[in-house]
Formats: C-alpha cells, sequence, structure tokens
C-alpha cells in the first residue's frame, strides 16, 4: 500500500490555520474546537463502518424532543459530540436535535465565546438501509448583548451570526465540508492515518443543474406555486431528472457537486417545514451561500430568519442560485398571502 506523505498532506485544522491571514478566527482556540467536531466524527465514522456488526443499530427505545424514534447510533453519535466538544474550554452552549435544552458548559464571556449547534445523526432512521447519513454543524460566538438567563434565548441568533458551519457525509467515503466565511472546503477522512485530509479547495456549487430532489409522495400538500414548479419541471422541455435519498446530507451533498434544487415545502404534518432552522437550514445554507448557490424558505433568505424557537422548523429551498430563483418564481412574493 503506497503509505501518505505526511508533508504533503494538508489536515483540516492545518488548512484552517494557514487560513489565518484572511479569517480572524482562524485562531488555535478555534482550531481547537473544530478538532472536537473532527474528534467526533471520527468516533461516529468507525461506529457506523461496525453498525451492522455491533448491537448499535435499531432503536433506543425513547422518542426525542422532536417526536421521533431515537436510533441507538443517534445516542452514540449525540453522546459522542457533546464528549469531544465538552473539553475545549471556549464553548459555552451545546445545542443538539436530540436534546430539548440546551447544553450549557460555561457562562462565561471567555470560556463561554463560542456556542454549537447540531444535529448529530441526520438521516439516522436509513442506517440500517446502508443509506449515506451525516452529521451537521453550526458554530456561533456568544453574542454580548444578550444577558438573558433564558439559555435558550442565548442560541435564537439569525443564520447570518454564524461564524462557522459545515456537515460530515458518512457514505462509501467519510467527507467533510465547511466554511469560515471564506468559501467551502472538503476533506476526506484517511482511515490510514485518521485524519481528514484535504481533497478540494473553494468548492463552487454549480450554478444550474436540472435535478430537484424533493418527497414526490407529498407532492399534492405543498402549495399551489411548489405544485406550478413541480409540474413545469416534469415537462420534456425543461429536461430535469428527480433524486431523492431521504437524507438531507446526502441530498445536499449531491447538490452541492453536481447542482440542483432540494425542497422541503410545508406540508399539512408539517405546515412550517419539517427540518430544523438553526441545525440544518442554517449551516446548510452558509455552506451553499459560500459556494456561490442559495437557500430560502419561500419568502426570505434562511440565513435572515429570525429563530423564534430553538427546534423551530423551516420550510427549504436550497441549492444551485438558478435553480432556486427558478422554484421562487412560481411562488407568491415575499410579504403576498400563502
Ligand atoms: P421525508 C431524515 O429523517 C430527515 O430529517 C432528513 O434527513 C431528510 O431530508 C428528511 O427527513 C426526509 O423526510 O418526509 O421525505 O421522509
Amino acid at each position: 500500500m503506497q503509505t501518505t506523505d505526511t508533508q504533503f498532506i494538508t489536515t483540516v485544522e492545518r488548512h484552517f490555520l494557514e487560513g489565518k491571514r484572511h479569517n480572524p478566527h482562524a485562531t488555535s482556540e478555534f482550531s481547537w474546537l473544530l478538532s472536537g467536531i473532527t474528534l467526533a466524527t471520527k468516533i461516529i465514522a468507525s461506529q457506523i463502518q461496525r453498525a451492522g456488526l455491533l448491537e448499535i443499530v435499531g432503536e433506543a427505545g425513547r422518542v426525542n424532543v422532536q417526536g421521533e424514534e431515537v436510533q441507538k447510533l443517534d445516542e452514540i453519535a449525540n453522546n459522542t459530540l457533546i464528549r469531544c466538544l465538552g473539553y475545549r474550554g471556549n464553548v459555552g452552549l451545546l445545542v443538539s436535535e436530540e436534546d430539548d435544552e440546551p447544553h450549557v458548559l460555561s457562562d462565561q464571556p471567555d470560556s463561554g465565546k463560542y456556542i454549537v449547534l447540531f444535529d448529530p445523526l441526520d438521516g439516522s432512521s436509513n442506517i440500517n438501509a446502508n443509506v449515506n447519513i451525516g452529521t451537521i454543524f453550526s458554530i456561533m460566538e456568544r453574542d454580548p448583548n444578550c444577558t438573558s438567563p433564558d439559555m435558550k434565548a442565548r442560541v435564537l441568533q439569525p443564520g447570518y451570526r454564524q461564524v462557522a458551519a459545515g456537515y460530515v457525509v458518512y457514505g462509501s467515503s467519510t467527507v467533510l465540508a465547511y466554511t469560515s466565511g471564506h468559501g467551502v472546503n472538503m476533506f476526506t477522512l484517511d482511515p490510514s492515518i485518521g485524519a481528514f485530509v484535504l481533497a478540494q479547495e473553494n468548492i463552487r456549487m454549480p450554478a444550474e443543474g436540472k435535478i430537484y430532489s424533493v418527497n414526490e409522495a407529498n407532492s399534492r400538500q405543498f402549495p399551489e406555486g411548489y405544485q406550478q414548479y413541480l409540474d413545469w419541471a416534469k415537462t420534456e422541455e425543461a429536461g430535469y431528472s428527480s433524486r431523492y435519498i431521504g437524507s438531507l446530507v446526502a441530498d445536499f451533498h449531491r447538490t452541492l457537486i453536481r447542482g440542483g434544487v432540494f425542497l422541503y415545502p410545508p406540508t399539512h404534518k408539517s405546515p412550517n417545514g419539517k427540518l430544523r432552522l438553526l441545525y440544518e437550514a442554517n449551516p446548510l445554507a452558509f455552506v451553499a451561500e459560500q459556494a456561490g448557490g442559495m437557500a430560502s424558505d419561500g419568502r426570505q433568505r434562511i440565513m435572515d430568519k429570525q429563530p423564534v424557537q430553538m427546534h423551530e422548523r423551516t420550510p427549504l429551498i436550497l441549492g444551485s442560485k438558478a435553480e432556486v430563483e427558478k422554484v421562487l418564481s412560481f411562488l407568491p412574493p415575499a410579504g403576498a398571502a400563502h
């Protein structure tokens, strides 16, 4: 086996610190925080690779705050992230899709400087079908002007306040894509050295892509404009293909690489959309925009939304700018009655 020439590999931590020249957050303390996420996702990846061999597939026997059956691997992923981020020394609050309340690690301005929000294992119901699943994370700074004793209030910041965001997709390879506001960089986990190694710098999402990604079974529940868009996209002259994995991180990763648009519109069951704003829509919107793409809730830019609740959901139209704009052209203008 060809060994990796270590002098030529760029790990995610090294790449981040080398970005110091244009990124005020590229400090060693932030790199230490980032290494908490990369460590956790390496541990999660190793668990997933052996899921069929270990008694960790299946349901944990409890329902989470979202009302969803918790998978055993959900709990493992959640606990791993909490543990790995718990002693970074600069994380004040952790917000997880799995937990109703934030985890308070520090309420001090310096040791509690960052807030990390995450969906520990998105798409986990697909685990036993060996479908790609993922971890999504968002990093914000503590708002010095928010002195509310209610920790939930501290995390209700719009997405444009994010200082970094990204995801890890666990599939045929384990891939990390993240941004700290200066483009999107992609790293592949090299199991032979246990490090995320730079695979592609400054990724650009294709400006357009004839792929739409939506759960067609819900289409009759969608507001009229979405149905009109899908009717158009299905015409021969429009020339679209439909691709839907049912795992947000996998559907988004394909969209980032090949272009197209992912949609999760309002449905009767989820009138505000199914996907969560703080730790699903916002981080992927940040990555999408940094790669030249776009993210909307059908009325406004995802990252401009002022959250009202920590686990609030949002409709999501995410992908190539021209493709998102095409969907929006079928919807009522912002402010019009839906
Ligand atoms: P539906 C997985 O449960 C998830 O949260 C996302 O990963 C995925 O995009 C979505 O739900 C799929 O939802 O209703 O199409 O099964």
